[in-house]
């Protein structure tokens, strides 16, 4: 399957890009995104979600069978500038899905998030479940969601995705992001011994460390499609507060310094959603389930950190 990657420099794509390509081959891999930067090898092409004309041209040019659409404004950032976000999360989703209907593109993958959910959904939501976002960049996933049951009921077109908690990685930092303190967190506890977080310590969210991420999008795009019962599946690693993240922090790093300053915005977008998902569809459907628990990642986390950051195990 040659697959094409947009947004492929990001948190997420940056350890994607790698593992699509020792499966389905790295020249079956094309990564892309705005501007070059960061350690993806070839193939590589330069491209903006928001042009249609040049996304097309990749797509034909090198025979693009499937789309994982990762290029995305995220919740705190697309609340600066919600114009941008909207552009470029619904415009960009509706290009991708336009020109991969147009030439015969079999899947189109895209993340989505529990941005989804807002304060009226029911403790623990399953896939199916009460959605009235209060962030911009939630309302462009709910759209993003639609089309893309849309376009598989109109168009036959195969679109599926995982609805991704915060994800916490080391290797390329997050950006734009409500959730990002959980990966903050960790750089300066490695870094400086002390974290301010920007939600109160009793802030509760659904999380996911990078492996299990990277194993939700590789398992999801190999479930036969005769298996799924709908198009975007919750899935979670975890569920912490600040505070149990703090804490667990500090078993492997006794002199850590927590302090807590709630910034409002963020914290009101935390407020919104829900503590924890409810992912036993994807259990049921395609055998997901996570790997990695709070005490496992950190320990991951912390060595990996030190060696890349300190260079020291
Ligand atoms: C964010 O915080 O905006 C993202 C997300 C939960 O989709 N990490």
């Amino acid at each position: 399957m040659r697959i094409l990657v947009t947004g492929a420099t990001g948190q997420i794509g940056s350890e994607l890009v790698p593992a699509l390509r020792e499966v389905y081959g790295r020249d079956n891999v094309v990564a892309s995104s705005r501007r070059r930067h960061g350690s993806l090898g070839d193939p590589f092409v330069e491209l903006d979600v928001l042009r249609r004309d040049e996304l097309e041209r990749v797509v034909r040019d090198y025979k693009i069978e499937a789309i994982v659409h990762l290029a995305a404004v995220l919740s705190a950032k697309g609340e600066q500038d919600p114009a941008l976000a909207w552009d470029v999360n619904t415009n960009g989703t509706i290009n991708v899905l336009e020109v991969a209907r147009a030439n015969k593109v079999e899947m189109v993958v895209i993340p989505s998030s529990i941005a989804v959910y807002g304060p009226e959904t029911p403790d623990n939501p399953g896939d199916i479940a009460v959605m009235r976002p209060k962030t911009i960049y939630g309302i462009s996933k709910v759209v993003t969601e639609l089309l893309g049951e849309y376009y598989y009921s109109r168009y036959g077109l195969d679109v599926r995705g995982p609805r991704l908690p915060g994800v916490i990685s080391w290797k390329t930092p997050p950006g734009g992001g409500t959730t990002d303190y959980a990966v903050e967190a960790f750089y300066e506890a490695v870094k400086r011994r002390e974290y301010t977080f920007w939600v109160r310590p009793d802030t509760r969210l659904p999380m996911i460390y990078m492996p299990d991420t990277i194993r939700a999008f590789l398992l999801l795009m190999k479930a036969d499609s005769s298996s799924l019962t709908v198009r975007f599946y919750n899935v979670q690693g975890m569920s912490f507060t600040a505070r149990e993240l703090a804490d667990t922090i500090r078993k492997f790093i006794p002199e850590f310094k927590a302090d807590f300053k709630p910034d409002p915005l963020r914290q009101r977008i935390a407020d919104s959603w829900p503590k924890s998902i409810d992912d036993s569809r994807a259990r049921r459907d395609w055998g997901w389930k996570p790997e990695w628990d709070l005490e496992s990642m950190a320990r991951d986390m912390i060595e990996n950190l030190r060696r890349v950051l300190v260079g020291s195990g």
